[in-house]
């Protein structure tokens, strides 16, 4: 018989990457029934769209040596929690607590961190709710418990996080003064805009139920 090649790192890493995928795939099902199955309640669907994201093992790497964190699978596994990602855009903000609320409900799934940036926004005005999850992912010969980073943000506060987003890699990493304070002011006047538009659908349709 030919002897195998001996695997590399970058091989045992794309396998070790496979659970996150799957994981991904089992947290992007369940938000998806939440999704369609609270539009078929027929008080309109909180969830205006999802993103899903994988790292790729280049941006895994680069923050794991950020991070100071050792190039073995053990130490990436324990110490990178983001490593499969969803993204939750939802109308308003109290949509974004209430599907939070209906993920972490949910008994296959457990609750491993909260980080509420809309309750303390981020100095440079940047606001979402993030939360690492575990899920059950049940393989051939084994379950693995898969943490996933769900970040959970409305409209008006993932468009001012897209651009922001774009501003913070064109200046890597120094933003002029003058940039970061008109974004801390629009991070300001999306809040305010929040708060209106949630009030001005409650005037409407009264909260949802
Ligand atoms: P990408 O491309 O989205 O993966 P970390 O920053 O990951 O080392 P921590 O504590 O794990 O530290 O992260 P945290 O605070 O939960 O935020 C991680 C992710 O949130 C980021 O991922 C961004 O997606 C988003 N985020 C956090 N802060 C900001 C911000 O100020 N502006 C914008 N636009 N997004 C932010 P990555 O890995 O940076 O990027």
């Amino acid at each position: 018989a030919v002897p195998s090649a001996p695997s590399t790192f970058a091989d045992d890493l794309s396998h070790f990457m496979l659970v996150y995928k799957f994981g991904l795939a089992e947290i992007g099902t369940k938000i998806s029934i939440l999704a369609e199955e609270l539009a078929h309640r027929g008080r309109g669907n909180p969830i205006e769209h999802v993103l899903p994201r994988l790292k790729t093992t280049q941006s895994l790497t680069a923050k794991a040596h950020r991070i100071s964190c050792p190039l073995n699978l053990d130490d990436l596994r324990a110490r990178i929690r983001d490593i499969a990602g969803i993204r939750i855009v939802c109308s308003f903000v109290s949509d974004v607590y209430t599907v939070a609320d209906m993920l972490t409900r949910q008994p296959d799934v457990t609750l491993i961190e909260t980080k509420d940036y809309i309750a303390r926004p981020k100095t440079n005005g940047y606001r979402s709710l993030h939360l690492i999850v575990e899920i059950p992912v049940f393989l051939s010969d084994r379950v693995v418990s898969v943490p996933v980073e769900v970040q959970l943000r409305t409209v008006a506060m993932d468009f001012w996080a897209s651009l922001e987003h774009k501003i913070h890699y064109k200046y890597d990493p120094d933003v002029p003064a003058a940039l970061r304070q008109e974004l801390a002011a629009a991070a300001e006047d999306a809040a305010r805009l929040d708060v209106r538009m949630e009030r001005l659908h409650r005037e409407i349709h009264g909260p949802r139920r």
